[in-house]
């Protein structure tokens, strides 16, 4: 058979996308494994399992990335793919696990193919790229490519408390290998879209040129509790009230910005958080995205002064804590126009396009030429036990993920 001709095992891929599935499963078919959980855990050690069965080499770093490599004809830097498989708490089957298992498909392939490409291949999955539980998000991947101190995400506290480092290695993934291991040569995630422009479009692939900026940060509002009968509307000092403000602000910025601007307030906990006392404490989470830089600092700018304003207005304190903070990447041309000729080749439709969501591949942006490819989620819905993508595209995804590393572990001309 041509390599041309070469296919993935659409069926296999399945198989391990529902085994997979069923490791933290909630109702409505989604998962919940978060990031350090045991169900984290059992979800890494099913996965390093199918590894160790493909005879792929593992190592673990000393933040939990994991990574699988086949080795190559020669020991040139490898070409990686992959993706997380932390989940977010109402998680969907594919977000992340689509990435990592459709690499292991590729790799088998290649075995059922007797191929040995010139260039090692290594598939990954890296800790907590939800940053649900521990911010930021892409956590794993940020360390793996030195822009975050080892001891620093170590000590990174969770949304329950928990020290990160103490839960790594309470499920044992506290690994030996430094961050860093496997310069790749070049990186390509497969991902859902996560959003509704492929499948409103009708469009199979995304050849992913960009993504936006992300800026995470904690608001924490200190008022007064009172008598929720008693206190006259005058006298309130109502941290209840100032959340609920903030979340009417940053849904009228998104609005008057309009373009690729978005706000989300997905987090408030309130403090007593009973009916008839008036809130003495709110937190809560405020996340920002744009395409433009400079869009997403007027976006955190205006917000400052109106939590300024309504901190004196209502007379509470309003500290703010960054969360995350990354700025819009743009991906290798090169890469993208490969992935736009393969799935080309295999007469799929495709379109570039921006990513709204933050993935691994934006880090690995920063150390070599990377970048994405998309399959369609049914309505855009993701982060939701209904997210869908038909099989055909899954397969469809795996395929186009198969030739685009072909061609670059054997450093092919892109036809
Ligand atoms: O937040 C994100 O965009 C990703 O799901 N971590
Ligand atoms: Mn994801
Ligand atoms: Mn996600």
């Amino acid at each position: 058979m041509t390599d041309d001709a070469l296919r993935i095992d659409p069926q296999r891929l399945f198989a391990r996308l529902d085994a997979l599935a069923q490791v933290g499963a909630i109702d409505g078919g989604g998962c919940c494994r978060l990031a350090l959980t045991d169900d984290d855990r059992r979800g890494r050690d099913l996965v390093v399992r199918w590894m160790r069965e493909l005879d792929l080499a593992v190592s673990i770093d000393a933040i939990g990335n994991v990574f699988g490599l086949r080795a190559g004809r020669t020991q040139a830097a490898p070409v990686m793919t992959g993706s997380h498989i932390d989940t977010v708490r109402t998680g969907g089957r594919y977000d992340g696990n689509l990435g990592v298992l459709a690499g292991l498909e590729v790799l088998q392939t290649l075995d059922d193919a007797s191929i040995v490409t010139e260039r090692p291949l290594v598939v990954a999955f890296f800790t907590d790229e939800e940053g649900a539980r521990f911010p930021p998000d892409m956590l794993g991947s940020l360390v793996y490519v030195g822009d975050m101190p080892l001891a620093e995400a170590l000590d990174v506290r969770a949304i329950d408390g928990a020290r990160l480092g103490d839960e790594l290695a309470r499920i044992g993934y506290a690994g030996s290998a430094a961050p860093g291991v496997h310069r790749p040569h070049a990186f390509v995630e497969l991902h859902i879209e996560q959003g509704p422009v492929l499948d409103a479009e009708g469009v199979t692939i995304g050849a992913v040129q960009d993504l936006q900026g992300i800026s995470w940060q904690q608001l924490t509002v200190t008022g007064q509790s009172n008598h929720a009968g008693t206190t006259p509307m005058r006298l309130r000092h109502d941290a209840g009230y100032a959340a609920a403000a903030v979340a009417g602000y940053v849904r009228e910025l998104a609005r008057e910005m309009g373009g690729s601007q978005v706000g989300t307030v997905g987090k408030i906990d309130l403090h007593p958080n009973l009916i008839n006392v008036i809130a003495a404490r709110a937190t809560l989470t405020v996340d920002l995205r744009n395409i433009d830089e400079a869009r997403l600092r007027e976006a955190e700018e205006r917000l400052a002064v109106f939590l300024a304003q309504l901190a004196s207005d209502e007379g509470v304190t309003i500290e703010t804590r960054s969360l995350a903070r990354f700025e819009p990447v743009r991906f290798d041309a090169g890469v993208v126009a490969r992935i736009e000729a393969v799935a080309s080749s295999l007469g799929l439709s495709h379109r570039r396009m921006t990513s709204g969501a933050g993935h691994d591949a934006q880090m690995l942006a920063r150390i070599c030429p990377t970048a994405m490819i998309f399959v369609p989620s049914v309505q855009g819905i993701s982060h939701n036990p209904a997210e869908h993508t038909e099989a055909v595209d899954l397969a469809a995804g795996a395929n186009v993920l198969l030739h685009t590393l072909l061609g670059l572990a054997n450093d092919s001309p892109i036809t």
